[in-house]
């Protein structure tokens, strides 16, 4: 990774960055310059899981290492490298996966409360998903109400965290082949707290020291994440406030108002930011705004809470992670309101150089400096009101220093699973049938989900953008979650002129069924939805038997967080070929790091990979969608079309 890297290729972010130094004002961006990565800690060669070490065991001098000079290469207790690099590996797994897991068991909770009738403000919103979880988690439906089915769901949601043997009940939604697969490995999660928990218990000292087994479990934990608490994260979620339809907002720091009071939600879980897009436009709550001055109230999202109240209720984005301190810089906000998860401690000192309230609001994610106001989804309609009245009481704190950047891109979000069966299918003929289609005869080349996070580290959303315009260009459709949905959004790639990007054949279809090239599927637990949509590619036919077999890849480009990591692993164990890019954690471990980048396609179908450059990293994603079209037998279609294309153009001449 290069020592300078430009900050940003989005202007708004410059100019903010720019403000907030003229301001005197501390960012991530400055810390970044300051705290550079420890070498030996970036090559996941650092093991200090007890008081014997820390040991730093780096890479051998040479390829040519004799096992002699391999035996001294050893921590306190005689670990290895490989041993090391995987545990750290494994519980950057663990922690990923507990924190989907943790989201989504406090989602069961308040649909157990909902289902009792004791969370008013809450409510059942999308019953078709509800009847469909019935039938599949064998709930009686009968003559029975909502709550009632309801509350049988959550039984079954609650046991899957705590269940100690048996299979998680979504496995089965995987393609069949893909169920074998895991099942002669012996990798089929029992209970999600359980496998993180085994996780943790075999990385301490002393005892899992084979990484084999020790990633083994990590996809076990991983498995648990994307086909556990993620995926009940995403459908408790849509039953309680709505699938997800297609819907058009705007995004980046243009969208916070000067006349209006700002409130800015950041964080993950939607239970609070549902409440606050509730009681924020209330008549009540706008007409305290005017006596304070304000025009009005701006409720604006920011990371995976954004995308949540994005793609049900059209709230505009301010925008991702690395954007989080400078729309305070902007000296507009009245309150920004934090839950869990990407929240930086940094936000405390700079809200300290304007007016703006931290409020933190969940006991797991306390931050000194904010102010503390407890959310409690049982009292959510009082809380969120409390919460909406400091924001206005704090409007006319605002200085003279607001600058707010213009820019701000329209974008279409809502792409659920479902919403895609509909479009492509229409109403009537609602399937996959079309995509698959499209891909076997060549218009569409393969699909790729692109994900993740931004990292200081390298330059802020240009990988994200660049690999996605490279991607569509070469008729590959792009399914989005998390911060790398909102850099593309942002480069205008979500709307439906976006087809100009594109390649003819993708360009074409979407121009038919009229969708951008590039797809919002939603935050970063609903990463599901990817699993999902590949899995009805594989059951609708034509594209082979699992999951591996599919002209697909995944990709995050920028990414930072632990959860990206066991977002890999999952889609990786999954059959996808998984990219990354940024930095690669194991590299202190040649063995091991070969294990994941080659061996791993022989056991899982899809493997890890590791390229910083975005163009390199599109055509890698590219070569392995066309092995697979290959293998499929379609390669020639799509050179078919390629040529009527070139004849078409011809012709128009
Ligand atoms: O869960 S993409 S920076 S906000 S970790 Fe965080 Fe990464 Fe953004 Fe959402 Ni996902
Ligand atoms: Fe060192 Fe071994 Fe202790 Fe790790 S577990 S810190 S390698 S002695």
């Amino acid at each position: 990774m290069a020592d300078k890297v430009e900050k940003s290729i989005d202007p708004a972010t410059l100019e903010m960055i720019e403000k907030a130094h003229q301001d005197g004002c501390n960012i991530v961006f400055d810390r970044a310059d300051i705290v550079k990565p420890c070498p030996i800690g970036a090559e996941g060669s650092c093991c200090r899981i007890c008081a014997m070490g820390p040991c730093r065991v780096p890479m051998p001098k040479s390829r040519e290492e004799t096992p002699e000079e391999h035996k001294k290469r050893r921590g306190v207790c005689g670990a290895t490298a490989e041993t090391i690099g995987a545990r750290n590996f494994a519980r950057m797994i663990a922690a990923g996966s507990a924190a989907h897991g943790d989201h989504g068991r406090r989602v069961a909770e308040l649909f157990k409360a909902v289902a009792e009738g004791k969370a008013p403000g809450y409510g059942i919103k999308d019953e078709q998903k509800l009847m469909q979880l019935a039938l599949e988690f064998g709930v009686n439906i009968g003559e029975r109400t909502n709550e009632e089915i309801a509350r049988d769901i959550a039984d079954v949601v609650e046991k899957d965290f705590g269940r100690q043997d048996g299979e998680l009940v979504c496995i089965r939604r995987a393609p069949l082949k893909r169920q074998e697969i895991w099942r002669k490995l012996g990798e089929v999660p029992r209970g999600i707290d359980r496998e993180i928990v085994e996780l943790m218990h075999r990385t301490h000292m002393g005892v899992d020291q084979d990484y084999h087994s020790l990633m083994a479990q990590s996809t076990r934990a991983a498995l648990a994440d994307g086909w556990g608490g993620s995926m009940l994260a995403t459908d408790l979620q849509d039953v309680m406030f709505g699938t997800p339809a297609p819907v058009l907002s705007q995004i980046n720091l243009g969208v916070i108002k000067e006349e209006d009071v700002n409130i800015l939600i950041h964080g993950h879980e939607p239970a609070l930011a549902e409440i606050l897009a509730l009681v924020s436009q209330s008549t009540d709550m706008v007409a305290y705004a005017k006596t304070k001055g304000a025009k009005g109230i701006n409720l604006i999202g920011m990371c995976c809470t954004a995308n949540e109240i994005l793609m049900r209720h059209g709230v505009p984005i301010a925008g991702n992670f690395l954007q989080q301190e400078l729309a305070i810089v902007t000296g507009a906000i009245e309150a920004l309101v934090v839950d869990v998860q990407c929240i930086m401690q940094g936000l405390a000192d700079v809200a300290q150089c304007y007016h703006t309230k931290l409020i933190t609001t969940d006991e797991r994610a306390r931050i000194p400096g904010s102010t503390y106001i407890h959310f409690d989804d049982l009292n959510a309609l009082e809380i969120g009101k409390q919460i909406i009245r400091t924001a206005i009481d704090n409007f006319p704190n605002r200085g003279k220093n607001i600058r707010i950047p213009r820019q701000k891109s329209d974008m279409i979000a809502g792409f659920s699973h479902e919403t895609i069966t509909y479009l492509l299918g229409g109403l009537f003929r609602a399937s996959y049938r079309p995509l698959n289609d499209n891909i076997i005869n060549g218009r569409i080349r393969g699909v790729a989900g692109v994900v993740g996070c931004n990292n200081p580290r390298v330059t802020h959303d240009d990988i994200h953008v660049t690999l996605v315009k490279e991607l569509i260009k070469n008729d590959v459709l792009v399914l989005q979650t998390g911060c790398s949905a909102m850099a593309t959004a942002k480069a205008g790639l979500m709307v439906p002129e976006a087809t100009q990007f594109a390649g003819e054949g993708l360009a074409s279809v979407c121009e038919a069924v009229g969708i951008p090239p590039v797809l919002h599927l939603g935050s970063c637990v609903d990463n599901a939805r990817i699993l999902i949509a590949a899995t009805a590619m594989v059951k609708e036919g034509g594209l082979g038997d699992d999951i591996s077999d599919l002209p697909v890849a995944g990709a995050a480009p920028e990414w930072m967080s632990e959860k990206a990591i066991s977002i890999g692993q999952y889609f990786v164990a999954s059959g996808v070929y998984t990219i990354f890019g940024a930095t690669w954690p194991t590299i202190g471990s040649r063995e091991l790091t070969d294990y994941l980048f080659k061996d791993y396609e022989k056991i899982y179908g899809g493997k890890w990979d590791f390229e910083p450059d975005p163009q390199k990293m599109a055509r890698l994603m590219i070569d392995h969608i066309d092995k697979k079209r290959k293998a499929l037998g379609i390669d020639k279609a799509r050179e078919r079309i390629l040529y009527d294309m070139a004849m078409r153009r011809d012709l128009e001449k």
